[in-house]
Formats: structure tokens, sequence, C-alpha cells
């Protein structure tokens, strides 16, 4: 076994640099690249920091200021031996290190290689993996609380658990067919169908629950709406943090959909600025984005309706306030600076808030707003599906599963149910990782950040 290392920190100067190792020749690197301050050391005691200088020997330098830790096989992160150095965090001193490393024998780890290697040696399941690894990635607080509220290893348990009563099922049918009308073997059929029943809602279940992990991903996605010239983009560079869209007192400026991931107030939401509405254009490029605009509300879980307060209310607005009732919307009634037009004047039906983007005027109670209309979630009981993976094996276990209930109950109950439920306890065994092949597995971890 290769002894791997990698930087495990972001390569940016930092007060703090880390540097991990894993693998047989940790104990002998350390007493080479690593001299302790106090003589008491080495032999280094397990999970304590020590201080000391790091031996950069190939380089002739010595680098003050470290601190080693020292991490006793089978009880570490990968359940190999394994150490980490702290440093002054220079990505420059890093790499040197790595470089040292390298000298001294170790190779640079692939992306996700010390959490394969804690797969492979039994300390981490291959979903508590994935998640782990959605728990770095993932852009919002809430997100990176849901993932850690899954850390418990429930989802393997559940497929775990679910694979093996396909297995079940499937050695009492083949049994049944083999030595059905020999040894009378007979199923009990409404058990079994029972049995199917049950099994199917358990899929159903996990897979409600993906749309909540999606959120993980990438938050609501909300599309900023309305007429043209009213604020759009101005909103849209406002929560975005940046100058991205174009500004401009001409309407129709904006024409592309522009994206941008950002983060209100906890929670994930991919911002959308799109072009402006109106019913008048001969301009075949703003009919262009007129038409994308509206394909793009329809697959949004939201909509910001801006709308301009100090002009006439106009046909448009009354269509567009018409047509967005029926999802969640936030109606942002803005020039606020410019005074209100008495025909604004009436309480919508949705969520609403009159401000000025412009001077900043009630721009402080948009955020708290924003949340409130958009940020709930509705968590089901039970495991988290996380990755596109997972929901995938999920699916196909379930579609292969309905054809045997199908089967089933036109008594159609051959070799062809048995391959069924074959596929059925394959996918579920590919979603815990009981069965996968390596070419699986090797995505999954290509995904990882290199020195996770
Ligand atoms: N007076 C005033 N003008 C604003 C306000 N917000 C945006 N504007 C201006 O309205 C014009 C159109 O803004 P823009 O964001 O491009 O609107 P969009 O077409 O809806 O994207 C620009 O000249 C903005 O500076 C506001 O609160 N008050
Ligand atoms: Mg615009």
């Amino acid at each position: 076994m290769e002894t791997i290392c990698a930087i495990c920190t972001a390569l940016h100067p930092a007060a703090v640099g880390i540097v991990r190792v894993s693998g047989p020749q940790v104990p002998n690197l350390a007493s080479i690249l690593f001299k302790a301050k106090s003589s008491a050391y080495p032999p280094f005691p397990p999970g304590r920091l020590v201080l000391g200088t790091l031996q950069l020997r190939t380089q002739g330098r010595e680098i003050p200021h470290c601190l080693f830790c020292y991490f006793a096989g089978p009880h570490s992160y990968t359940g190999e031996d394994c150490c980490e150095f702290h440093c002054i965090g220079n990505p420059i001193l890093l790499a040197d290190l790595v470089d040292e490393l390298v000298v001294a024998g170790c190779s640079v780890a692939k992306p996700g290689e010390f959490t394969r290697r804690a797969w492979e040696n039994g300390r981490i399941d291959l979903t508590t993996a994935e998640i782990l690894n959605e728990f770095v990635r993932t852009r919002s607080r809430a997100g990176m609380l849901l993932a850690a509220s899954q850390f418990s290893g429930e989802l393997f348990r559940t497929a775990h658990l679910i694979r093996e009563r396909l297995i079940h099922l499937l050695s009492t049918l083949e049994a049944s067919i083999e030595f059905g009308e020999t040894d009378r073997i007979s199923i009990n059929k409404e058990e079994m169908a029972r049995e199917l029943r049950d099994l199917l809602h358990q899929h159903d279940c996990l897979l409600k629950n993906f749309s909540t992990a999606q959120l993980l991903r990438e938050g609501r996605r909300i599309a900023i709406s309305g007429k043209a010239n009213v604020g759009k983009s101005t909103l849209f560079n406002y929560l975005a943090g940046q100058e991205r869209a174009i500004v401009h007192p001409q309407p129709g400026t904006t024409r592309d959909i522009l994206r941008e991931i950002v983060e209100l107030g906890g929670i994930a939401v991919t911002l959308h600025d799109t072009a402006g509405l109106r019913t008048d254009s001969d301009d075949g490029l703003e009919v262009e984005g007129m038409r994308r605009t509206r394909r793009l509300i329809e697959e949004c879980d939201g909509v910001i309706l801006v709308a301009d307060g100090s002009a006439p209310l106009e046909e448009i607005d009354r269509t567009l306030l018409r047509v967005n009732q029926s999802r969640p919307c936030l109606l942002v009634i803005n020039k606020a600076d410019l005074g209100q037009h008495p025909e604004w004047s009436f309480k919508p039906d949705m969520p609403a808030i009159r401000l000025s983007l412009r001077t900043g005027l009630r721009c402080d109670s948009l955020i708290p707003l924003l949340r409130e209309t958009f940020g709930k979630f509705d968590i089901e009981e039970g495991p988290l599906l996380v990755t596109l993976r997972q929901k995938e094996c999920v699916s196909r276990s379930k579609s292969s599963l309905q054809m045997v209930l199908d089967a089933y109950l036109s008594h159609d109950f051959e070799e062809v149910v048995v391959e069924d439920l074959r596929l059925a306890a394959q996918a579920m065994g590919e979603l815990s990782g009981d069965v996968c092949s390596t070419e699986i597995i090797d995505r999954i971890f290509a995904d990882f950040c290199i020195g996770k």
C-alpha cells in the first residue's frame, strides 16, 4: 500500500495550512521531516499536537512554527497510520512540503483518495462519504445543516435493509421455482404482495426527500421578473452583491438570462435576471428574450416580481400579478423615492414590499422577507438522498420492483420476475456500496476535493 499525501486546506495565503499523510510510511516520515521542540518526542503520542520545526532536508531548509499530529491506525480518518503537518499557511511552503514527502517515497493523493481508503477500511459507508462531499461543497448554511443531519449512516442502513429484504424475497422465489412442485415449497402470495407494496412505499419515501436534497446543491431557483425598466437588473445586482447585470434607463436592455448563486439569509438561491415583459415589442431579439423568460419562470421555484410603484398600473402589471398568484412570489414595488402612484396603493394578494433600490429605502427588510417567502423547507422524516447517483439507484430499484408487482398481480409469475427482483437488489446494493463496480467507485471519489 502506497503512502499518500496532499495539501488539504485551500490554496490561499492563510494563518495555517495543513498537509495530510496516510499509509504505512507515516511513522518513518515523522522522524525524517519533523523535529520536535521537546526532547520527549518521538515517539509521537496519537491525537496530540506537538510543536517543532519542519525539516525540508533536500531543500536544505528548516521552517519553524510547525505543529505535527500523529493518528495511529486503525483509529484514524482512513483507518491507516496518518499524520498532519500544520504549517504557516503559505501555499509555496505547503507545495515544498509535498515535494519533500514525494522525495521521501509518498505519492500525491488523487481527489477523494483519503476518504476512499476510509471506505475500503470500513471507517465510513459509501453514502455517508457522498454526504461528506456534499457537506464540503454545499453553498448555503441550510444545506450544510441538512448534510450534517445525515451523518448518522441512516441512508446506508435503510438501503442495506431494503436490499436484504429483496434478497430474501429473491431466494424464496427461486426456491419455489426450483423445488416448488416436488418439495411443496409454497409461498404465501398475500404476504408476498404486502411485502412488495411495502418495499415500494419505502422507495417512494426516499424519492420524495430527494427534492430537499436538491436544495442542498442548488438551493431554490428564483426568477426576477416584471415589466421592462422597473429595476430588475438593479435588484439582481443588489442581491448578488456585484455589478453583474447592465442597468440602463432604456427599456429592453436585458435579453440574455443571467444566473448567480447567492446565499440569502441562510438559504442558497440561484437567482435569474430576466428580460422585461411587455406586449408591444417588435424587436426580434427582445421577443426571443421574453420567450426564454416565460419558459424559465415555469421551471423556477419562485418569482420576485418587480414593479415601478411610481408609474401607473398597466395591463401587463395586472397580468403579471394574476399569473404569479399561484406560485411562491414576492412583489417588490420599487422606486419609492419617486413617490407612490395612487393606482399602486391597493393591498396585494401576495407578500409585498415597497422600497427604493436607488436610495436603499427599506432595502434592509428585503432579505428577511425573501427568506420568509422562499425559505421554507419541507423535510420529511427519514434519510435523505443527497446525490443524483443515489436517486438514480432508488429510481432503478423502484421501476424493477414495480414490474415485479405488476407481473405478480397479473399472475405472470416466472423467471422474468426473478430477474427484475435481482435488478432491484443490485440497484440497492449500488446505493449502499454493498455491491459496486470499481468504475462506479472511481467516479464517486473523483468528484471529491484533493486532500479529502
Ligand atoms: N428613481 C429610481 N430609479 C431606479 C430605481 N431602481 C432602478 N432605477 C433605475 O431604473 C432604470 C432601469 O433599471 P434596470 O435595473 O435596468 O431595470 P430592468 O429593465 O427592470 O432590469 C435604471 O435607470 C435604474 O437606475 C429606484 O429605486 N428609483
Ligand atoms: Mg434588466
